[in-house]
């Protein structure tokens, strides 16, 4: 990399590349980030940023965070894969572990968010048929719309966002959309005899950090259960200390027939995923039913137990509980003209720009980025605020400040 060239030109040099030879699958800020440390991260040109998406709530212990890092460190100079046609000696650690975190019988690992939604799926059908006793491929799943659980061709095929699934059909079946936070239409769906599972997100973030009204869950899993219907928390977004619980559904004392958990499972090293449920449920798969070449590696297991121990270890939960309302209220407190809403729990908020330019949340995150804070828009006129939860109440009063001047200079 020519280091006389001028500043713009670095991240241009980067740029250049990734548009030239990487698929146009996405449209980042134009920012080039090449180190990370706690809540910030910094670009090519050595700028500083506060990081506000927190990889998509995969970064919730903070960039780089020591004892995450040296648990990689150590266990890649060990051993990183055995395949699951011979065993590690740290599957069992890493079950035993996780199930005793979250109280389950048992945990089935995968790596990326959506391969556990697939596996849970696959999980309350098989579950269906074999306990429950619906007719062979009749099952049906109940979804809501404006979810979002992930980008393969099956999970699209109950996703209600047109812009996901043109021109990527055919779709699979046996899945039934009904409104968010809808406890009748929950009740009205329940009815038919062949669902087998609920599948919800406690908040749902794609669609912009949408928070249900309290006790929508809690009525969701008394009516799955009375139902005999299983009930499929993605908490891949919500969970990990990310809303100010370990858990989104600890809010409501609800414990989810199969829990799903991705991103800060890993602490934004590598994808590490796990699907938890108790015997009834997870033994109905045998050996040989399901699977993946990195499910359960020794390296993900070693980084996934340091990720929930310093969770635990650092309070992030409260912390992300505190520093939440703590941000809602000076956010409100701006009592800015193009922020009509603000919304949130803990640390997984969305603001809602009220603009007549359609492009203005876009235009408000190059703000945000050239004064020193990154964050993205979600669904057009929303953006994101989800920093790590490790920010200091300090560190919350600057970025307020930031967004406040960024909105100001916008
Ligand atoms: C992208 C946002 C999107 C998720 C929930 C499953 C998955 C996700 C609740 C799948 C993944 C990521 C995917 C990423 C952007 C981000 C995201 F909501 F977080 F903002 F897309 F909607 N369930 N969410 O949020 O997990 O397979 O990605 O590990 O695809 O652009 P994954």
């Amino acid at each position: 990399m020519p280091s006389s060239k001028t500043a713009v030109s670095k991240s241009h040099f980067y740029l250049e590349k990734e548009e030239r030879y990487g698929a146009h699958n996405y449209h980042p800020l134009p920012v080039v980030l090449t180190k990370g440390e706690g809540v910030f991260v910094w670009d090519v040109e050595g700028q500083r940023y506060f990081d506000f998406l927190s990889g998509y709530s995969a970064i919730n212990q903070g960039h780089c965070h020591p004892k995450i890092i040296q648990a990689l460190i150590e266990q890649a100079s060990k051993i990183t894969l055995t395949s699951r046609a011979f065993h590690s000696d740290l599957l069992g650690e890493y079950a035993e572990f996780i199930t005793r975190y979250f109280g389950y019988d048992k945990v089935l690992p995968m790596n990326t968010g959506v391969e556990a939604v697939e596996t849970a799926l696959k999980l309350a059908r098989r579950w269906g048929y074999e306990v429950k006793g619906v007719h062979k491929n009749k099952a049906k799943i109940i979804v809501c719309e404006n979810n979002f659980h992930g980008r393969t061709i099956n999970v699209i095929s109950f996703s209600s966002d047109p812009d996901s699934k043109k021109n990527f059909g055919p779709f699979n079946t046996g899945y039934e959309l009904i409104p968010y936070n809808d406890i009748t239409a929950l009740e009205t769906a329940l009815q038919d005899k062949d669902v087998v599972a609920f599948l919800v997100e406690p908040i749902q973030g794609e669609a912009g950090v949408v928070v249900p009204d309290d006790g929508y869950l809690a009525k969701a899993a008394a009516l799955c259960k009375a139902a005999n219907v299983l009930l499929l928390a993605d908490e891949i977004q919500t969970g990990l200390a990310r809303t100010g619980k370990m858990l989104a559904c600890d809010y409501e004392n609800i414990r989810p027939d199969i829990l799903i958990l991705g991103k800060a499972l890993s602490g934004g090293t590598m994808p590490v995923s796990a699907v938890l449920a108790d015997d009834e449920i997870m033994l109905t798969i045998k050996p040989g039913d399901h699977g993946s070449t990195y499910g359960g590696n020794p390296l993900a297991c070693k980084i996934a137990i340091a990720s929930l121990q310093v969770l635990k270890e650092e309070g992030m939960a409260e912390n992300a509980y505190t520093q939440g309302i703590y941000l809602r209220e000076q956010l409100n407190a701006l009592e800015h003209e193009n922020i009509s809403l603000v919304r949130g729990k803990g640390l997984l908020n969305a603001i809602v720009i009220k603009h007549e330019d359609k492009n203005a949340a876009w235009d408000i995150c190059i703000r945000l980025k050239e004064c020193g804070l990154l964050a993205k828009p979600t669904h057009g006129d929303k953006i994101r605020f989800a920093p790590p939860l490790i920010i200091t109440q300090d560190q919350v009063t600057e970025c307020v400040s930031i967004i406040k001047h960024s909105l100001e200079s916008f």
